[in-house]
């Protein structure tokens, strides 16, 4: 057992909240913040800003810092990285640890009032918005109609097709064959995740037939891949023409100004439970209302119980791609037990152990998510824990902030979404049987499937 916090973090940050929400902007001036552009009306058109808060070493004091509302985006020895708003940064200063700003993501020319900017910014042309993603896909379903099929399992809240494609020899057949799940984007700035899936399209459709262990992959797994399930998110971080730095998506809350829940907190599985989200809808992680009211994780949700056939989830392992820090995390995030009702010591290996082999063939680190910081109502959580499904998130490029955090130039796409290629392949391989990766394979799969 870890050291846990103590209570009473409720009265505190309120009294901080009313303290920091009193306080003028000329506050965040005299802490080195440049004025803000004006914008306007909205809250939520304040932008937040990264800084690096010296101090929590331990993932207790961290959570108790995540407390704040602010996003942790970096977790090192001494330090970590943090996205907050003044709100939060104030209140973390509360805590009495010194933050120092770090530069703002990369500005482009801003747009003229009231226009709507249609593309990434210069240096970043290279990734897909959302109609480029989308054509793309199309594309793709055009060319290879025999492997690769498109369905829209729902819609965004502004509206936006949310999708899923799937990847298999007999595509529009639903084979008994081992089922695997990539999904990508649920936190808007994390740009370079929607890459990632569009790299997985183009790499699993173009070397089918060609490559050996593509070919086989698609003969004997049905892969499906939702490659962006925040397009309202990442519509918005773009479209002023400067990085927004937006994480959550764009469903207004009643009696709020403040606009966005964090869908990674807002999964119907130990929702709220743990001090591992925020009930504040100011807040970079606002768990939302209720578990599942973000519209976009019940679309995924009700998707991936569809493919619970005759009382059997077929997908049986997944990952979610987030940015960045370049990490391999397993369940679960909501306790820093490693085993405990819903992981058993078995199940705790079996993510341990492959977590680690992709780890080695990425060079990211492997670890449980809690040993980072307490979160609850993530997605890989409600996989294993409702679903029991082999649910891994990665985060991917960069390390750190200093080489473009949230956004990185569009010249490292392909490399960091290559860098990936071994390790979804050994995830989608051992689909057929997880606890092979602990050699347990006959006491666990005897009989069951096919591989
Ligand atoms: C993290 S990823 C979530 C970590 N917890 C679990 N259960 N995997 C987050 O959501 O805060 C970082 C990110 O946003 O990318
Ligand atoms: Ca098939
Ligand atoms: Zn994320």
């Amino acid at each position: 057992m870890r050291p846990r916090i103590p209570g009473g973090r409720t009265t505190v940050l309120a009294a901080l909240l009313s303290l920091s929400l009193a306080a003028p902007i000329a506050a965040a001036q005299a802490q080195g913040a440049p004025p803000h552009r004006p914008t306007s009306a909205a809250a939520d058109t304040e932008l937040p800003h990264q800084y690096e808060v010296t101090g929590p070493t331990t993932a207790a004091a961290r959570t108790a810092l995540a407390a704040t509302g602010a996003s942790i985006d970096e977790v090192h020895a001494r330090a970590v990285v943090v996205t907050a708003s003044r709100a939060q940064a104030a209140a973390a200063r509360q805590l009495g640890y010194v933050l120092r700003r770090l530069p703002d993501p990369p500005a482009a020319k801003p747009a003229a009032p009231g226009a709507k900017v249609k593309d990434f910014p210069p240096g970043y042309t290279g990734y897909h918005t959302y109609a480029e993603e989308t054509k793309e896909i199309d594309t793709l379903v055009a060319k290879y109609p025999a492997i690769l099929s498109k369905q829209v399992i729902g819609t965004s809240h502004e509206g936006r097709d949310i999708l899923a494609l799937k990847l298999s020899k007999n595509v529009t057949k639903d084979e008994n064959e081992p089922e695997v799940l990539f999904t990508a984007h649920q936190h808007a700035r994390e740009h370079l995740t929607v890459e990632m899936a569009l790299y997985l399209l183009n790499e699993l459709t173009s070397k089918y037939g060609s490559d050996d262990r593509v070919t086989k992959l698609l003969d004997s797994r049905e892969i499906w891949i939702v490659p962006d399930l925040n397009p309202d998110g990442g519509e918005y971080d773009i479209s002023s023409g400067n990085f927004r730095m937006w994480r959550k998506n764009r469903q207004p809350n009643a009696g709020s100004n403040e606009v966005g829940t964090d869908l990674n907190r807002n999964w119907d599985f130990k929702w709220g439970c743990c001090n591992g989200s925020s009930d504040d809808p100011g807040d970079e992680t606002y768990r939302g209302p209720s578990a599942a009211s973000a519209p976009e994780v019940q679309v995924v949700s009700k998707f991936v119980r569809s493919r619970i056939v005759n009382g059997t989830q077929q997908i049986k392992t997944a990952i979610d791609f987030h940015t960045y820090s370049e990490l391999v995390l397993w369940p679960f995030g909501f306790t820093n037990d490693e085993t405990g009702p819903g992981m058993t010591q078995d199940e705790h290996d079996t993510f341990a152990t492959l977590g680690k082999k992709m780890a080695a063939s990425n060079g990211y680190t492997p670890e449980q998510s809690s040993e980072l910081y307490i979160t609850d109502g993530a997605i890989d959580d409600w996989l294993w824990g409702d679903q029991r499904i082999f649910a891994y998130t990665f985060e991917m490029y960069p390390s750190s902030s200093g080489s473009g955090g949230f956004y990185p130039k569009d010249s490292v796409i392909p490399k960091e979404t290559a860098r990936n290629r071994d390790a979804v392949l050994q995830l989608a391989e051992i689909a057929d049987c997880p606890y092979r990766a602990i050699g347990k394979q006959d006491q666990y799969c005897k009989g069951k499937g096919k591989g």
